[in-house]
Protein backbone atom coordinates (compact mmCIF):
# COMPACT_ATOMS: atom_id res chain seq x y z
CA UNK A 1 0.00 0.00 0.00
CA UNK A 2 1.56 3.48 -0.68
CA UNK A 3 1.87 5.40 2.28
CA UNK A 4 0.99 8.18 1.58
CA UNK A 5 -2.05 7.65 -0.04
CA UNK A 6 -3.08 5.62 2.91
CA UNK A 7 -2.18 8.47 5.43
CA UNK A 8 -4.68 10.62 3.74
CA UNK A 9 -7.19 8.71 3.17
CA UNK A 10 -7.08 4.49 3.87
CA UNK A 11 -6.19 5.10 6.69
CA UNK A 12 -8.75 7.72 8.22
CA UNK A 13 -11.32 4.92 7.95
CA UNK A 14 -13.96 5.59 10.57
CA UNK A 15 -14.21 9.33 9.83
CA UNK A 16 -15.78 7.88 6.75
CA UNK A 17 -16.25 4.74 5.98
CA UNK A 18 -18.46 2.33 8.28
CA UNK A 19 -17.36 -0.91 5.82
CA UNK A 20 -18.02 -4.17 7.06
CA UNK A 21 -17.53 -6.10 3.72
CA UNK A 22 -15.25 -3.82 0.99
CA UNK A 23 -11.98 -4.92 -0.23
CA UNK A 24 -9.35 -2.77 1.76
CA UNK A 25 -7.14 -1.87 -0.99
CA UNK A 26 -7.35 -2.99 -4.57
CA UNK A 27 -5.88 -6.64 -4.91
CA UNK A 28 -6.09 -7.51 -1.44
CA UNK A 29 -7.83 -10.98 -2.25
CA UNK A 30 -5.16 -11.55 -5.04
CA UNK A 31 -3.75 -15.20 -3.48
CA UNK A 32 -6.77 -14.78 -1.06
CA UNK A 33 -7.01 -18.99 0.48
CA UNK A 34 -10.52 -19.47 1.76
CA UNK A 35 -10.43 -20.22 5.19
CA UNK A 36 -13.83 -22.28 5.92
CA UNK A 37 -14.94 -25.44 4.39
CA UNK A 38 -16.60 -24.26 1.30
CA UNK A 39 -16.85 -27.13 -1.30
CA UNK A 40 -17.37 -25.07 -4.16
CA UNK A 41 -14.30 -24.83 -6.48
CA UNK A 42 -15.14 -21.85 -9.00
CA UNK A 43 -13.74 -18.96 -9.17
CA UNK A 44 -16.33 -16.23 -8.20
CA UNK A 45 -15.57 -14.18 -11.18
CA UNK A 46 -17.10 -10.58 -11.35
CA UNK A 47 -20.21 -10.22 -13.70
CA UNK A 48 -21.95 -7.49 -15.22
CA UNK A 49 -25.83 -6.14 -15.16
CA UNK A 50 -26.92 -3.50 -17.08
CA UNK A 51 -28.32 -0.79 -14.96
CA UNK A 52 -30.84 2.17 -15.35
CA UNK A 53 -28.48 5.57 -14.76
CA UNK A 54 -31.85 7.10 -12.97
CA UNK A 55 -34.76 5.39 -11.36
CA UNK A 56 -36.35 8.39 -10.75
CA UNK A 57 -36.83 9.51 -14.18
CA UNK A 58 -38.57 7.64 -16.81
CA UNK A 59 -37.35 9.87 -19.61
CA UNK A 60 -34.14 8.81 -18.66
CA UNK A 61 -33.17 6.07 -20.83
CA UNK A 62 -29.58 5.85 -19.95
CA UNK A 63 -27.55 2.81 -18.81
CA UNK A 64 -24.13 1.87 -17.09
CA UNK A 65 -23.13 -1.53 -15.89
CA UNK A 66 -22.96 -2.89 -12.14
CA UNK A 67 -20.29 -5.13 -10.87
CA UNK A 68 -22.32 -8.75 -9.30
CA UNK A 69 -20.68 -11.93 -8.03
CA UNK A 70 -22.26 -15.22 -8.01
CA UNK A 71 -22.01 -18.68 -5.99
CA UNK A 72 -24.40 -21.06 -6.78
CA UNK A 73 -22.59 -23.92 -4.55
CA UNK A 74 -25.12 -24.68 -2.34
CA UNK A 75 -27.92 -23.42 -4.34
CA UNK A 76 -30.75 -26.52 -4.38
CA UNK A 77 -34.14 -25.78 -6.67
CA UNK A 78 -36.70 -24.43 -4.60
CA UNK A 79 -33.88 -23.01 -2.84
CA UNK A 80 -33.95 -19.33 -1.27
CA UNK A 81 -31.69 -16.24 -2.97
CA UNK A 82 -29.13 -14.73 -0.90
CA UNK A 83 -28.27 -10.89 -1.62
CA UNK A 84 -25.79 -9.90 -0.18
CA UNK A 85 -25.71 -5.39 -0.58
CA UNK A 86 -22.68 -4.08 -1.15
CA UNK A 87 -21.57 -0.75 0.54
CA UNK A 88 -19.54 2.39 0.36
CA UNK A 89 -16.08 0.50 -0.49
CA UNK A 90 -14.72 -1.57 -3.36
CA UNK A 91 -17.25 -4.77 -3.06
CA UNK A 92 -14.54 -7.56 -1.33
CA UNK A 93 -15.02 -11.02 -3.15
CA UNK A 94 -13.49 -12.90 -0.20
CA UNK A 95 -17.29 -12.80 1.05
CA UNK A 96 -18.39 -15.28 -1.97
CA UNK A 97 -16.26 -17.48 -0.25
CA UNK A 98 -16.08 -17.19 3.80
CA UNK A 99 -18.37 -15.50 5.75
CA UNK A 100 -21.31 -16.14 8.07
CA UNK A 101 -24.21 -15.65 5.45
CA UNK A 102 -22.60 -18.96 3.53
CA UNK A 103 -22.70 -20.72 6.37
CA UNK A 104 -26.60 -20.08 6.36
CA UNK A 105 -26.98 -20.69 2.62
CA UNK A 106 -24.83 -23.99 2.94
CA UNK A 107 -27.83 -25.25 5.16
CA UNK A 108 -31.05 -23.33 3.84
CA UNK A 109 -29.42 -24.57 0.08
CA UNK A 110 -29.27 -20.54 -0.84
CA UNK A 111 -28.11 -18.91 -4.30
CA UNK A 112 -25.58 -16.30 -3.31
CA UNK A 113 -25.45 -13.05 -5.00
CA UNK A 114 -23.29 -9.89 -4.02
CA UNK A 115 -23.86 -6.45 -5.70
CA UNK A 116 -21.28 -3.74 -5.35
CA UNK A 117 -23.23 -0.45 -4.70
CA UNK A 118 -23.35 2.27 -7.38
CA UNK A 119 -20.57 4.71 -7.44
CA UNK A 120 -17.74 2.65 -5.50
CA UNK A 121 -15.44 -0.17 -6.54
CA UNK A 122 -16.15 -0.90 -10.35
CA UNK A 123 -19.29 0.22 -10.37
CA UNK A 124 -18.64 3.35 -12.06
CA UNK A 125 -21.78 5.07 -13.36
CA UNK A 126 -20.06 8.16 -14.65
CA UNK A 127 -17.26 9.60 -16.11
CA UNK A 128 -15.99 11.56 -13.13
CA UNK A 129 -17.11 12.00 -9.39
CA UNK A 130 -18.26 15.84 -10.12
CA UNK A 131 -20.40 17.36 -8.14
CA UNK A 132 -22.85 17.23 -10.67
CA UNK A 133 -22.20 13.37 -11.38
CA UNK A 134 -22.88 12.79 -7.82
CA UNK A 135 -25.87 13.60 -7.62
CA UNK A 136 -27.18 10.22 -9.01
CA UNK A 137 -25.48 8.23 -5.88
CA UNK A 138 -27.61 8.17 -3.54
CA UNK A 139 -29.40 5.16 -0.92
CA UNK A 140 -32.69 5.75 -2.69
CA UNK A 141 -30.80 5.46 -6.37
CA UNK A 142 -29.20 2.03 -4.69
CA UNK A 143 -32.16 0.67 -3.04
CA UNK A 144 -33.72 0.96 -6.70
CA UNK A 145 -30.73 -0.66 -8.36
CA UNK A 146 -31.64 -3.57 -6.12
CA UNK A 147 -35.00 -3.75 -6.97
CA UNK A 148 -33.96 -4.08 -10.74
CA UNK A 149 -31.40 -6.19 -10.48
CA UNK A 150 -33.52 -8.38 -8.37
CA UNK A 151 -36.14 -8.37 -10.66
CA UNK A 152 -34.14 -8.79 -14.13
CA UNK A 153 -31.70 -11.80 -12.21
CA UNK A 154 -35.16 -13.28 -10.86
CA UNK A 155 -36.65 -13.54 -14.59
CA UNK A 156 -33.27 -14.65 -16.40
CA UNK A 157 -32.79 -17.22 -13.17
CA UNK A 158 -36.42 -18.55 -13.10
CA UNK A 159 -36.14 -17.34 -9.32
CA UNK A 160 -39.22 -14.82 -9.36
CA UNK A 161 -40.84 -17.03 -6.86
CA UNK A 162 -37.89 -17.93 -4.88
CA UNK A 163 -38.05 -16.13 -1.48
CA UNK A 164 -35.19 -13.86 -1.37
CA UNK A 165 -33.30 -12.40 1.94
CA UNK A 166 -31.31 -9.25 1.50
CA UNK A 167 -27.60 -9.37 4.15
CA UNK A 168 -25.89 -6.19 4.97
CA UNK A 169 -23.40 -4.70 7.48
CA UNK A 170 -23.14 -1.26 8.96
CA UNK A 171 -24.33 1.40 5.49
CA UNK A 172 -25.55 -1.66 3.83
CA UNK A 173 -27.21 -3.44 7.11
CA UNK A 174 -29.41 -0.07 6.67
CA UNK A 175 -29.95 -0.63 2.91
CA UNK A 176 -31.09 -4.40 3.85
CA UNK A 177 -33.68 -2.96 6.24
CA UNK A 178 -34.98 -0.26 4.17
CA UNK A 179 -34.97 -2.74 0.64
CA UNK A 180 -37.38 -5.16 2.82
CA UNK A 181 -39.48 -1.79 3.96
CA UNK A 182 -39.63 -0.05 0.76
CA UNK A 183 -39.94 -3.27 -1.79
CA UNK A 184 -41.96 -5.70 0.42
CA UNK A 185 -43.03 -7.89 -2.58
CA UNK A 186 -39.40 -8.44 -4.07
CA UNK A 187 -37.45 -8.90 -0.57
CA UNK A 188 -38.91 -11.82 2.01
CA UNK A 189 -36.82 -10.90 5.03
CA UNK A 190 -33.72 -9.21 6.03
CA UNK A 191 -30.57 -9.23 7.94
CA UNK A 192 -29.71 -6.03 9.02
CA UNK A 193 -26.30 -5.63 10.62
CA UNK A 194 -24.83 -3.04 12.83
CA UNK A 195 -27.67 -0.61 10.66
CA UNK A 196 -27.47 2.97 11.90
CA UNK A 197 -31.08 3.52 10.53
CA UNK A 198 -31.43 6.61 12.39
CA UNK A 199 -29.89 9.65 9.94
CA UNK A 200 -28.22 12.20 12.30
CA UNK A 201 -26.46 15.44 11.43
CA UNK A 202 -24.50 15.19 15.02
CA UNK A 203 -23.13 11.91 16.09
CA UNK A 204 -20.99 12.45 19.37
CA UNK A 205 -23.00 9.61 21.06
CA UNK A 206 -19.89 7.78 18.50
CA UNK A 207 -17.25 9.45 21.28
CA UNK A 208 -19.19 8.43 24.19
CA UNK A 209 -19.85 4.68 23.07
CA UNK A 210 -15.64 4.93 22.11
CA UNK A 211 -15.30 6.05 26.15
CA UNK A 212 -17.30 3.23 27.31
CA UNK A 213 -15.31 0.46 25.45
CA UNK A 214 -12.47 1.73 25.95
CA UNK A 215 -13.58 2.13 30.13
CA UNK A 216 -14.50 -1.72 29.30
CA UNK A 217 -10.82 -2.86 29.27
CA UNK A 218 -9.74 -0.35 31.56
CA UNK A 219 -11.28 2.63 33.62
CA UNK A 220 -8.55 4.36 33.78
CA UNK A 221 -7.67 4.09 30.00
CA UNK A 222 -9.97 6.71 28.59
CA UNK A 223 -9.02 9.36 31.18
CA UNK A 224 -5.38 8.77 29.78
CA UNK A 225 -6.50 9.48 26.62
CA UNK A 226 -8.38 12.81 27.61
CA UNK A 227 -5.61 13.48 29.24
CA UNK A 228 -3.38 13.26 26.71
CA UNK A 229 -5.65 14.99 24.37
CA UNK A 230 -5.88 18.43 26.22
CA UNK A 231 -2.31 18.03 26.98
CA UNK A 232 -2.03 18.08 22.34
CA UNK A 233 -4.57 20.74 22.12
CA UNK A 234 -3.20 23.11 24.40
CA UNK A 235 0.20 22.50 22.92
CA UNK A 236 -1.26 23.38 19.75
CA UNK A 237 -1.72 26.66 21.03
CA UNK A 238 2.73 27.65 20.94
CA UNK A 239 4.14 26.99 17.33
CA UNK A 240 7.24 26.63 19.53
CA UNK A 241 6.15 23.17 20.33
CA UNK A 242 5.51 22.40 16.54
CA UNK A 243 9.27 20.68 16.08
CA UNK A 244 8.82 18.66 19.53
CA UNK A 245 5.14 17.64 17.84
CA UNK A 246 5.97 16.85 14.22
CA UNK A 247 9.13 14.20 15.23
CA UNK A 248 7.30 12.91 18.25
CA UNK A 249 4.21 11.58 15.89
CA UNK A 250 6.28 11.05 13.00
CA UNK A 251 4.70 14.14 11.11
CA UNK A 252 5.00 14.01 7.20
CA UNK A 253 6.24 17.61 7.10
CA UNK A 254 6.33 20.76 9.60
CA UNK A 255 3.43 20.69 11.76
CA UNK A 256 1.21 23.74 10.34
CA UNK A 257 -1.66 25.09 12.11
CA UNK A 258 -3.10 28.25 10.13
CA UNK A 259 -6.56 27.91 10.63
CA UNK A 260 -9.05 25.92 13.49
CA UNK A 261 -9.75 23.51 10.81
CA UNK A 262 -5.62 22.35 10.46
CA UNK A 263 -6.14 22.00 14.35
CA UNK A 264 -9.10 19.97 14.52
CA UNK A 265 -8.13 17.63 11.29
CA UNK A 266 -4.79 16.88 13.25
CA UNK A 267 -6.85 16.07 16.37
CA UNK A 268 -9.52 13.98 14.63
CA UNK A 269 -6.46 11.93 12.41
CA UNK A 270 -5.04 11.21 16.08
CA UNK A 271 -8.69 10.10 17.64
CA UNK A 272 -9.05 8.25 14.45
CA UNK A 273 -6.30 5.66 15.83
CA UNK A 274 -8.47 4.89 19.40
CA UNK A 275 -12.01 5.53 16.95
CA UNK A 276 -10.82 2.56 14.25
CA UNK A 277 -9.87 0.55 16.68
CA UNK A 278 -12.76 0.32 18.92
CA UNK A 279 -15.11 -0.17 15.91
CA UNK A 280 -13.51 -3.00 14.70
CA UNK A 281 -12.11 -4.48 17.87
CA UNK A 282 -11.13 -8.24 17.85
CA UNK A 283 -13.64 -8.76 14.49
CA UNK A 284 -12.38 -11.48 12.42
CA UNK A 285 -11.73 -9.04 9.60
CA UNK A 286 -8.16 -10.66 8.91
CA UNK A 287 -10.05 -13.17 6.42
CA UNK A 288 -10.70 -10.34 3.38
CA UNK A 289 -7.32 -8.74 3.92
CA UNK A 290 -7.62 -6.45 6.71
CA UNK A 291 -3.97 -5.09 8.24
CA UNK A 292 -3.41 -4.55 12.04
CA UNK A 293 -6.09 -6.33 13.31
CA UNK A 294 -3.87 -7.44 16.12
CA UNK A 295 -4.32 -3.71 17.25
CA UNK A 296 -6.72 -4.52 20.17
CA UNK A 297 -8.71 -1.74 22.80
CA UNK A 298 -6.20 -4.42 25.17
CA UNK A 299 -3.46 -3.54 23.28
CA UNK A 300 -3.92 0.24 22.85
CA UNK A 301 -4.65 0.49 26.60
CA UNK A 302 -1.80 -1.31 27.41
CA UNK A 303 0.30 1.32 25.63
CA UNK A 304 -1.85 3.68 27.33
CA UNK A 305 -1.13 2.52 30.88
CA UNK A 306 2.78 2.33 29.90
CA UNK A 307 4.26 4.83 32.50
CA UNK A 308 7.93 3.57 31.23
CA UNK A 309 7.11 5.57 28.01
CA UNK A 310 6.47 9.00 29.73
CA UNK A 311 3.44 11.17 30.49
CA UNK A 312 0.37 10.27 28.81
CA UNK A 313 1.02 12.76 25.78
CA UNK A 314 4.08 10.36 25.18
CA UNK A 315 2.24 7.49 25.24
CA UNK A 316 -0.30 9.24 22.71
CA UNK A 317 1.95 9.55 20.58
CA UNK A 318 3.48 6.22 21.14
CA UNK A 319 -0.04 4.40 19.69
CA UNK A 320 0.34 6.68 16.43
CA UNK A 321 3.65 5.34 16.19
CA UNK A 322 2.49 1.92 16.66
CA UNK A 323 -0.51 2.10 14.71
CA UNK A 324 1.44 3.98 11.31
CA UNK A 325 4.54 0.61 12.09
CA UNK A 326 1.27 -1.83 11.73
CA UNK A 327 0.29 -0.42 8.82
CA UNK A 328 3.22 -0.03 7.13
CA UNK A 329 2.51 4.11 6.70
CA UNK A 330 6.40 5.61 6.60
CA UNK A 331 5.13 8.65 8.21
CA UNK A 332 1.90 10.98 9.04
CA UNK A 333 0.15 13.32 6.55
CA UNK A 334 -2.14 15.59 8.86
CA UNK A 335 -2.15 18.33 6.85
CA UNK A 336 -5.97 19.88 6.24
CA UNK A 337 -4.93 21.26 2.56
CA UNK A 338 -3.99 17.85 1.53
CA UNK A 339 -7.03 16.39 2.53
CA UNK A 340 -9.09 18.94 0.81
CA UNK A 341 -6.90 18.35 -2.40
CA UNK A 342 -7.40 14.83 -2.22
CA UNK A 343 -11.20 14.94 -1.40
CA UNK A 344 -11.81 17.26 -4.13
CA UNK A 345 -10.20 15.62 -6.83
CA UNK A 346 -13.34 14.31 -8.81
CA UNK A 347 -10.93 11.63 -10.85
CA UNK A 348 -12.00 7.86 -10.69
CA UNK A 349 -7.89 7.80 -10.84
CA UNK A 350 -8.22 10.31 -7.39
CA UNK A 351 -7.09 10.01 -4.14
CA UNK A 352 -10.31 10.00 -2.84
CA UNK A 353 -12.21 7.23 -5.02
CA UNK A 354 -11.58 4.79 -3.08
CA UNK A 355 -14.41 5.89 -1.28
CA UNK A 356 -13.65 8.63 0.57
CA UNK A 357 -15.21 11.38 -1.73
CA UNK A 358 -18.13 9.31 -2.61
CA UNK A 359 -19.30 8.26 0.94
CA UNK A 360 -18.67 12.21 2.50
CA UNK A 361 -20.95 13.42 0.06
CA UNK A 362 -23.67 10.64 0.77
CA UNK A 363 -22.88 12.21 4.51
CA UNK A 364 -23.66 15.59 3.53
CA UNK A 365 -26.20 14.80 0.88
CA UNK A 366 -28.23 12.21 3.27
CA UNK A 367 -26.75 11.03 6.77
CA UNK A 368 -24.90 13.33 8.22
CA UNK A 369 -23.28 10.95 11.33
CA UNK A 370 -20.67 13.31 12.19
CA UNK A 371 -18.39 11.98 15.07
CA UNK A 372 -17.59 15.17 16.66
CA UNK A 373 -16.33 15.90 20.02
CA UNK A 374 -19.41 17.69 21.06
CA UNK A 375 -20.56 15.53 24.44
CA UNK A 376 -18.58 15.98 27.50
CA UNK A 377 -18.36 12.09 28.06
CA UNK A 378 -16.17 11.12 25.74
CA UNK A 379 -12.13 11.65 25.38
CA UNK A 380 -11.02 13.49 22.85
CA UNK A 381 -11.41 16.90 22.22
CA UNK A 382 -10.96 19.73 19.07
CA UNK A 383 -12.88 18.43 16.42
CA UNK A 384 -16.60 19.97 16.77
CA UNK A 385 -19.59 19.70 14.53
CA UNK A 386 -18.88 23.13 13.03
CA UNK A 387 -15.70 21.75 11.72
CA UNK A 388 -17.10 18.13 9.73
CA UNK A 389 -20.17 20.07 8.51
CA UNK A 390 -17.98 22.72 7.00
CA UNK A 391 -16.44 20.10 4.83
CA UNK A 392 -19.84 19.74 2.97
CA UNK A 393 -19.51 23.37 1.91
CA UNK A 394 -15.72 23.04 0.72
CA UNK A 395 -16.24 19.61 -0.97
CA UNK A 396 -19.32 19.96 -2.42
CA UNK A 397 -21.05 22.98 -2.09
CA UNK A 398 -23.39 21.85 0.26
CA UNK A 399 -24.46 24.43 2.87
CA UNK A 400 -25.02 23.40 6.81
CA UNK A 401 -28.79 24.43 6.30
CA UNK A 402 -28.97 21.84 3.09
CA UNK A 403 -26.98 18.82 5.11
CA UNK A 404 -29.98 19.45 8.28
CA UNK A 405 -32.71 19.74 5.63
CA UNK A 406 -31.34 16.07 4.00
CA UNK A 407 -31.35 14.97 6.64
CA UNK A 408 -34.58 15.01 7.87
CA UNK A 409 -35.53 13.98 4.82
CA UNK A 410 -33.92 10.88 5.11
CA UNK A 411 -35.29 10.17 8.31
CA UNK A 412 -39.10 11.19 6.70
CA UNK A 413 -38.46 8.47 3.73
CA UNK A 414 -37.05 5.71 5.89
CA UNK A 415 -38.86 6.59 9.04
CA UNK A 416 -35.37 6.25 11.33
CA UNK A 417 -36.23 4.23 14.27
CA UNK A 418 -39.75 4.04 13.54
CA UNK A 419 -39.78 1.17 11.45
CA UNK A 420 -42.84 -0.86 10.34
CA UNK A 421 -42.21 -3.99 8.57
CA UNK A 422 -41.99 -7.78 9.12
CA UNK A 423 -39.22 -10.21 9.16
CA UNK A 424 -36.03 -8.20 9.83
CA UNK A 425 -33.69 -8.80 12.45
CA UNK A 426 -31.00 -6.07 13.43
CA UNK A 427 -28.46 -7.69 15.48
CA UNK A 428 -26.24 -5.01 17.00
CA UNK A 429 -22.88 -5.00 19.39
CA UNK A 430 -21.82 -3.44 22.79
CA UNK A 431 -18.26 -2.57 21.80
CA UNK A 432 -19.63 -0.86 18.14
CA UNK A 433 -20.44 2.71 18.29
CA UNK A 434 -22.39 2.42 15.57
CA UNK A 435 -24.98 0.86 17.69
CA UNK A 436 -25.80 4.09 19.44
CA UNK A 437 -28.14 4.96 16.08
CA UNK A 438 -29.31 1.40 15.72
CA UNK A 439 -32.34 -1.10 16.92
CA UNK A 440 -31.35 -2.42 19.93
CA UNK A 441 -34.72 -3.52 21.23
CA UNK A 442 -37.16 -5.71 19.78
CA UNK A 443 -39.57 -3.64 17.94
CA UNK A 444 -42.02 -6.08 17.87
CA UNK A 445 -41.21 -10.26 18.02
CA UNK A 446 -41.13 -9.81 13.77
CA UNK A 447 -38.46 -7.01 14.30
CA UNK A 448 -35.93 -8.29 16.81
CA UNK A 449 -33.14 -7.19 17.91
CA UNK A 450 -29.57 -9.41 18.65
CA UNK A 451 -27.51 -7.62 21.30
CA UNK A 452 -24.35 -9.45 21.48
CA UNK A 453 -22.32 -7.83 24.82
CA UNK A 454 -18.40 -7.58 24.19
CA UNK A 455 -18.76 -7.45 20.00
CA UNK A 456 -17.86 -4.78 17.59
CA UNK A 457 -18.93 -3.46 14.19
CA UNK A 458 -20.34 -6.59 12.22
CA UNK A 459 -18.68 -9.31 14.45
CA UNK A 460 -21.34 -11.47 13.41
CA UNK A 461 -21.08 -11.84 10.06
CA UNK A 462 -17.39 -12.55 9.88
CA UNK A 463 -16.37 -16.49 9.26
CA UNK A 464 -16.54 -17.69 13.11
CA UNK A 465 -13.39 -18.44 14.97
CA UNK A 466 -12.64 -20.99 17.87
CA UNK A 467 -11.81 -18.04 19.79
CA UNK A 468 -15.31 -16.30 19.10
CA UNK A 469 -17.18 -15.03 22.75
CA UNK A 470 -19.54 -17.67 23.21
CA UNK A 471 -22.52 -15.10 23.04
CA UNK A 472 -21.65 -14.13 19.44
CA UNK A 473 -21.76 -17.61 18.57
CA UNK A 474 -25.52 -18.06 19.88
CA UNK A 475 -26.58 -14.55 17.94
CA UNK A 476 -24.94 -16.37 14.78
CA UNK A 477 -27.25 -19.37 15.31
CA UNK A 478 -30.58 -17.40 16.42
CA UNK A 479 -30.26 -14.95 13.55
CA UNK A 480 -30.17 -18.75 11.57
CA UNK A 481 -33.25 -19.99 13.19
CA UNK A 482 -35.38 -16.50 12.73
CA UNK A 483 -34.21 -17.03 8.70
CA UNK A 484 -35.26 -20.68 8.62
CA UNK A 485 -38.68 -20.17 10.87
CA UNK A 486 -39.08 -17.13 8.09
CA UNK A 487 -38.34 -18.95 5.16
CA UNK A 488 -41.44 -21.25 6.53
CA UNK A 489 -43.80 -18.37 6.17
C1 LIG B 1 11.00 19.71 22.97
O1 LIG B 1 11.43 18.49 23.52
C2 LIG B 1 12.65 18.57 24.24
C3 LIG B 1 13.10 17.17 24.61
O2 LIG B 1 12.05 16.44 25.17
C4 LIG B 1 12.41 19.46 25.46
O3 LIG B 1 13.62 19.59 26.20
C5 LIG B 1 11.97 20.85 24.97
O4 LIG B 1 11.66 21.68 26.10
C6 LIG B 1 10.76 20.73 24.07
N1 LIG B 1 10.46 22.02 23.48
C7 LIG B 1 9.30 22.67 23.66
C8 LIG B 1 9.17 24.00 23.01
O5 LIG B 1 8.39 22.19 24.32
C1 LIG C 1 0.81 -7.51 15.00
O1 LIG C 1 1.20 -8.37 13.96
C2 LIG C 1 2.34 -7.92 13.25
C3 LIG C 1 2.55 -8.82 12.05
O2 LIG C 1 2.28 -10.15 12.35
C4 LIG C 1 3.55 -7.93 14.19
O3 LIG C 1 4.70 -7.49 13.52
C5 LIG C 1 3.24 -6.98 15.35
O4 LIG C 1 4.26 -7.02 16.30
C6 LIG C 1 1.92 -7.36 16.02
N1 LIG C 1 1.59 -6.32 16.99
C7 LIG C 1 1.09 -6.57 18.18
C8 LIG C 1 0.85 -5.41 19.06
O5 LIG C 1 0.82 -7.69 18.56
C1 LIG D 1 -6.41 13.78 -9.34
O1 LIG D 1 -5.63 12.67 -8.96
C2 LIG D 1 -4.93 12.07 -10.02
C3 LIG D 1 -4.24 10.85 -9.49
O2 LIG D 1 -3.50 11.12 -8.35
C4 LIG D 1 -3.94 13.08 -10.61
O3 LIG D 1 -3.26 12.49 -11.68
C5 LIG D 1 -4.70 14.29 -11.06
O4 LIG D 1 -3.80 15.27 -11.53
C6 LIG D 1 -5.55 14.88 -9.94
N1 LIG D 1 -6.39 15.93 -10.45
C7 LIG D 1 -6.41 17.13 -9.94
C8 LIG D 1 -7.35 18.11 -10.56
O5 LIG D 1 -5.72 17.45 -8.99
C1 LIG E 1 -22.99 26.69 -4.65
O1 LIG E 1 -24.36 26.67 -4.31
C2 LIG E 1 -25.01 27.91 -4.44
C3 LIG E 1 -26.43 27.79 -3.89
O2 LIG E 1 -26.88 26.49 -3.83
C4 LIG E 1 -24.99 28.34 -5.90
O3 LIG E 1 -25.63 29.59 -6.06
C5 LIG E 1 -23.54 28.43 -6.35
O4 LIG E 1 -23.47 28.73 -7.72
C6 LIG E 1 -22.80 27.13 -6.08
N1 LIG E 1 -21.37 27.28 -6.35
C7 LIG E 1 -20.70 26.43 -7.10
C8 LIG E 1 -19.24 26.73 -7.25
O5 LIG E 1 -21.20 25.47 -7.64
C1 LIG F 1 -31.84 -5.73 22.46
C2 LIG F 1 -30.69 -5.24 23.27
O1 LIG F 1 -30.36 -5.82 24.26
N1 LIG F 1 -30.07 -4.19 22.83
C3 LIG F 1 -28.91 -3.60 23.45
C4 LIG F 1 -28.02 -3.00 22.38
O2 LIG F 1 -27.02 -2.20 22.90
C5 LIG F 1 -27.43 -1.23 23.87
C6 LIG F 1 -26.22 -0.49 24.34
O3 LIG F 1 -25.26 -1.34 24.83
C7 LIG F 1 -28.16 -1.88 25.04
O4 LIG F 1 -28.57 -0.88 25.96
C8 LIG F 1 -29.35 -2.59 24.50
O5 LIG F 1 -30.04 -3.21 25.55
Amino acid sequence: MALQTCGSLLCRGTLFILFCLSAVAEGHFKGFRRLTGVQDTAVHEEQWFTQKLDHFSGADSREWKQRYFVNEAFYKPGGPVFLMIGGEGTANPAWMQSGTWLTYAEKLGALCLMLEHRFYGKSRPTVDLSTDSLRLLSSRQALADLAHFRTKMAEARGLTNRKWVAFGGSYPGSLAAWFRMKYPHLVHASVATSAPVHAAVNFPEYLEVVWRSLASENAECPLLVKKASDTLEERLKDPKTYDNITKDFNLCSRLQIQTAVDSAYFLETLAGNFMDVVQYNEDNRGFEGAVGTNITIKVLCGVMGDSSLGDPYARYAAVARLMMDTLSMKCLDASFSNYLRDMTNASWDGPGAGGGRQWVYQTCTEFGFYQSTDSPNQPFTGFPLVYQVKQCADFYNVSAEQLAEAVAQTNEYYGGYNIRSTRIVFPNGSIDPWHALGITQDITPDLPAVFIKGTAHCANMYPARSEDLPQLTLARNHVFLLLQQWLKQ
